[in-house]
């Protein structure tokens, strides 16, 4: 009886997104899944968005001041309402989530195609955990650009 139960179980995590998902810690964050769409299509230097969730796991609220990446001309935090904006804040036990509904990375002048499925390196900069490291991947999704304000 076990084993159908099994073979079910694993039958569904392969179809599940969160099959997907990775997850970068530091003391006080915890950062699920950064993300960007298929880039099949692109032809470098051509600009993406990355969207992700970050948890605020710490006694002290950070802020996300920027970000960097060594195949990126720049990195933004862009508003969907407002445009650019400097700083995302993030309260101690809080959770916000990058996307483009709201806020987003957008990326300007990326000079790599990477393949689906594949990831690439990000900084992200906060005023209390400092620079962290993470790794986005790229999903099998298109995502239409956000048109920019400015
Ligand atoms: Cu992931």
């Amino acid at each position: 009886m076990i084993r159908p139960v099994l073979l079910a179980l694993f039958a569904l995590l392969a179809v599940t997104p969160a099959a997907n998902a990775h997850r970068i810690k530091t003391k006080t964050l915890q950062i699920d899944h950064p993300w960007t769409g298929d880039m099949a299509e692109a032809k470098p230097p051509f600009d993406i968005v990355v969207q992700m969730v970050i948890r605020n796991t710490g006694k002290a609220a950070d802020v996300l001041t920027g970000a960097s990446s060594p195949h990126a001309e720049r990195i933004e935090l862009v508003h969907a309402a407002t445009g650019s904006q400097k700083a995302v804040e993030i309260k101690a036990g809080a959770r916000v989530e990058l996307s483009t509904k709201s806020v987003y990375l957008r990326v300007f002048g990326f000079n790599k195609l990477i393949d689906t499925y594949d990831y690439f390196p990000m900084t992200l900069n906060f005023k209390r955990a400092g620079a962290v490291k993470i790794e986005v991947m790229v999903e099998d999704v298109a995502i239409d650009l956000p048109k920019l304000i400015n």
